[in-house]
């Protein structure tokens, strides 16, 4: 390792753990030619940033993020805050010319997007949205099946995005934990949160979608709002389903929903080609399900792949075949991808403005559901 990479991280909640134990390992795990400084972490708390900042081993505290970005001695700025603070952080960011790494969505909406891609452009600084699932081993090797042609032409593309946290009407909306249950803080609800991972994945897969016709749900009308102490109304999508149509002619069926009972974080994938399919599920998320039409009749089936070889994407990297990785693992495999990136100048994909399309997309679901019509997706 020859050269430091100080990182300033911005927020303490769920991601910011998730993100500050990927900087803590990486070097461990991967040969990269970066090394991690944990150089400061940075909450308007302060209470919660001290017991933060000591658990994790971060070098400094600031409370002020435009402090933190103001510093000479940070070189990428990580952003784990919630949704309606992206545009600020990333465009302050951008300007002071750091590096970018974003916890996805890139934004509330694409209008709110724009202005962060334009000024990661105008820096040209690396910069990448974690969208992690795409560092999921068993995900990357559908990835390069596809690639490699073995399913041949696509046709089809079938998601899903159950979870089931919101079932209660008793849970509360808005504050630390459930802010994306406010579309004031959140943009939207599923459609934002889950299904822009699904969109993502079936965008790098096989390519962009062209158009969509959306449905969406929010079954419980009011809940408690959090700080205010009072029922209000429920604004986010608790539940979306659409249709699709691919602009290299495959057809696609998505669905996501936070009141399937029993399904705690489920996202499934299904890609059926001339030649062969793929399909996998995150609840087994070792496994890739592969089926191959051209074996011969007698024991044609669909096998399943243990994505733990140390030959599967990221597992030479970690243990003995057989001993899985899982939800923090794949978070580093990101990191790592990023920063061999920043080693060999090349691009980590999804970076902002992969992620912009992404948010036309989420954008086009929830105006056509609004509207009772197909809706064409814009470009960025
Ligand atoms: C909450 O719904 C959440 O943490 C999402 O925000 C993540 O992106 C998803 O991966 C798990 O669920």
């Amino acid at each position: 390792m020859t050269k430091k990479l100080n990182v300033g991280l911005i927020g303490c909640g769920f991601m910011g753990k998730v993100h500050s134990n990927a900087y803590l390992k990486l070097n461990k795990f991967f040969d990269v030619e970066h090394e991690m400084v944990m150089k400061c972490i940075c909450d308007s708390n302060a209470e919660k940033l001290k017991t933060f900042a000591e658990k994790w081993g971060w070098e400094s505290t600031e409370t002020d993020w435009r402090k933190m970005i103001a510093r000479d001695d940070i070189d990428l700025v990580d952003v784990c805050t919630p949704n309606n603070t992206h545009h600020d952080i990333v465009i302050a960011a951008a300007q002071a010319g750091k590096i970018i790494a974003l916890e996805k969505p890139l934004s509330m909406d694409a209008e709110d997007g724009v202005p962060m891609v334009e000024a990661v452009e105008k820096s040209g600084k690396p910069n990448m949205v974690w969208f992690n699932y795409r560092r999921v081993p068993a995900a990357a090797l559908a990835k390069q099946i596809i690639d490699e042609g073995r399913i041949g032409r696509v046709f089809h593309y079938r998601a899903k995005y159950l979870q089931d946290y919101t079932i209660s009407p008793d849970v509360p909306q808005g504050g630390d934990a459930l802010w994306r249950l406010d579309a004031k803080v959140a943009g939207s609800g599923v459609t934002g949160d889950l299904l822009a991972h699904s969109i993502d994945m079936a965008t790098w897969f096989i390519g962009p979608i062209e158009s969509v016709c959306a449905m969406t749900e929010t079954f419980i009308k009011e809940r408690v709002m959090q700080g205010k102490d009072k029922k209000m109304p429920v604004t986010i999508d608790d539940a979306c389903a659409f249709l699709a149509r691919f602009e290299n002619g495959a057809l696609g069926t998505f669905e996501s929903t936070r009141y399937a009972c029993g399904r705690k974080n489920q996202n499934t994938f299904e890609v059926n080609g001339e030649k062969g399919s793929v399909a996998f599920d995150l609840e087994t998320a070792h496994e890739l399900e592969y089926f191959d039409h051209s074996d011969p009749v007698s024991v044609r089936g669909w096998r399943t792949i243990q994505t733990w070889d140390s030959k599967h994407p990221y597992m030479k990297n970690w243990w003995v075949p057989g001993c899985g990785i899982g939800y923090e693992h794949w978070h580093i495999n990101t990191l790592a991808d990023f920063v061999k990136g920043l080693d060999t100048g090349e691009k980590t994909c999804p970076d902002l403005k992969d992620a912009l399309a992404t948010q036309y997309a989420c954008d086009a679901v929830l105006t056509s559901a609004k509207n009772k019509a197909w809706e064409t997706i814009k470009k960025p």
